[in-house]
């Protein structure tokens, strides 16, 4: 491109998200906020896409914003039965890397020519080849915390997991328990794919993380950026945290909220595709009533929105929901977690730690109850722990490893919900989140250096 062509359009960038809304939610969050930078952007959509959720979110983004170029990609059939998973969004991720070769005529066609391609990290070491040979720029978009960065960089050079992990750098030592247990076998898919991206994404031009420098300073400045996790890494660029935007805006019990005292209602979700079992249900259910605590509960029985077929009175009871509707809200739909957290009234979060919910907790400032299910949420929660955004009782182990009971349930949530410590840490975070994104902070500077990138003349 020449400088002319330079000053005369912004840079256009184009966006793969993978499946899932973990995975969505912050590319749109992104590309929200690229578009207040002025970029042009291309978002490339995958169909059919798992979720209803997931359909939803696209479509009301795009109407949004009439200004983005929408590309539907297509993907090649693929037969599950051959790889070893029966996660549907992991299935979903190896569909999409195996139709890589299908993306070239979309990136080749884009008008006006395309700056930069911006991958999910779970596609990353399927679609590097393709950027390299059309000699494009790739950034990756990280959407776990810079923790989990690190043990994904130090994955491909693990031999096997002991007791402990030690990853260079970092200064506590990762407990074979935190580790995502899907990893602990290295022939399913989810292992291959984990380590084949964990090795090439060296090849991007940057990696984009969705954190920001004062909440993971070990992580960002002391391990990843300095090298001693593994050397060669790309630039490791925080630019979050990134922001719940409007086009998200839903349906939330917001009415119900506004007649709660301020700080009173403890929201209970578990994310978009965690499943719990109906004991764990049940005791969860005892425990907000011995808790004493007004609470929203988003309660949700199938890991995949589709397949929800049952009713709240079937998993709940007729009977419960009569005897706590004075004081909680308890809910099978979508909620506007968003909307949500940032209400007064909500003044603590029983979360599973997936990084979008632990994000929002923080730039809203409210507590947090970790309580880790699987995959990567005992490494978030381990980050929540130690920033002070919230508590976490190990003992609890994984989801579905022991059914906690709803008594000591109850305790827990009480201490979140009465720990004046813990609400004015919260607070901080929150002042610090607020800090990465205005002016002179790690997300505006890592926003810069993307910039530059693209524009190196200006
Ligand atoms: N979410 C929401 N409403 C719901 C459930 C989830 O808005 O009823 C959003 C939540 O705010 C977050 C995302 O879905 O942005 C879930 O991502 P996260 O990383 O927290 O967990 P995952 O669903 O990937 O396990
Ligand atoms: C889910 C999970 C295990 C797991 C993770 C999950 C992550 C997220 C980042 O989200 O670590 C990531 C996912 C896939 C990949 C690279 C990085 O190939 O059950 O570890």
């Amino acid at each position: 491109m020449s400088n002319s062509s330079k000053t005369l359009s912004p840079p256009h960038i184009a966006l793969l998200p993978s499946s899932g809304m973990g995975h969505l939610t912050p590319f749109l969050r992104l590309a929200s906020s690229l578009l207040n930078q002025n970029y042009q952007l291309t978002f490339i959509t995958t169909y059919p896409t798992v979720s209803h959720s997931e359909t939803q979110l696209i479509s009301k983004f795009l109407s949004t914003y009439p200004q983005v170029t929408s590309k539907q990609f297509h993907l090649l059939p693929f037969d599950p039965s051959i790889a070893k998973s029966n996660d549907p969004f992991f299935l979903q991720f190896e569909a999409i890397r195996r139709s890589a070769s299908l993306l070239i005529p979309l990136l080749t066609s884009s008008v006006p020519p395309l700056s930069a391609l911006v991958t999910d990290i779970t596609l990353c070491s399927a679609f590097l080849p393709i950027t390299s040979d059309l000699h494009l720029p790739n950034f990756i978009l990280f959407t776990s915390s810079a923790k989990m960065l690190c043990l994904l960089a130090y994955f491909p050079s693990l031999v096997e997991v002991s007791e402990e992990v030690h990853i260079p750098g970092l200064s506590k030592k990762i407990p074979k328990s935190w580790i995502p247990s899907i990893l602990l076998d290295f022939t399913t898919l989810f292992a291959t794919q984990f380590f084949e991206n964990g090795k090439m994404m060296k090849e991007s031009n940057g990696i984009l993380v969705n954190t920001f420098e004062s909440f993971e300073p070990e992580s960002l400045a002391g391990a990843l950026s300095e090298g001693k996790v593994v050397n060669g890494l790309p630039p490791i660029i925080p630019i979050g945290p990134l922001v719940p935007c409007e086009f998200e805006r839903g349906s939330s019990p917001l009415s119900w909220l506004d007649d709660q005292p301020d700080s009173s209602v403890v929201y209970v979700s578990f994310g978009s595709r965690t499943a719990m079992s109906k004991e764990q249900i049940s005791e969860l259910g005892i425990g907000l009533v011995r808790s004493g605590c007004r609470f929203v509960w988003v309660v949700k029985n199938k890991k995949v929105d589709k397949e929800e077929e049952e009713g709240l009175e079937e998993v709940l009871g007729v009977e419960f929901i009569e005897k706590v509707k004075e004081k909680g809200l308890a809910l099978k739909t979508w909620v506007d977690q968003g909307e949500v957290l940032s209400h007064k009234s909500v003044g603590g979060f029983v979360s599973h730690c997936g990084w979008n919910s632990v994000s929002e907790a923080a730039w809203n400032g409210v507590p947090m109850l970790a309580w880790p299910q699987g995959g990567d949420q005992k490494i978030n929660a381990e980050v929540v722990r130690k920033s002070g955004l919230g508590i976490w009782n190990e003992s609890w182990g994984w989801g579905g490893e022991v059914v906690v009971k709803g008594e000591e349930i109850g305790e827990k949530i009480k201490e979140l919900m009465g720990s004046e410590g813990l609400r004015l840490q919260a607070g901080k975070v929150r002042e610090e989140a607020r800090k990465a994104v205005g002016v002179g902070g790690s997300s505006e500077a890592g926003f810069f250096r993307l910039r530059k990138f693209l524009e190196p003349s200006e």
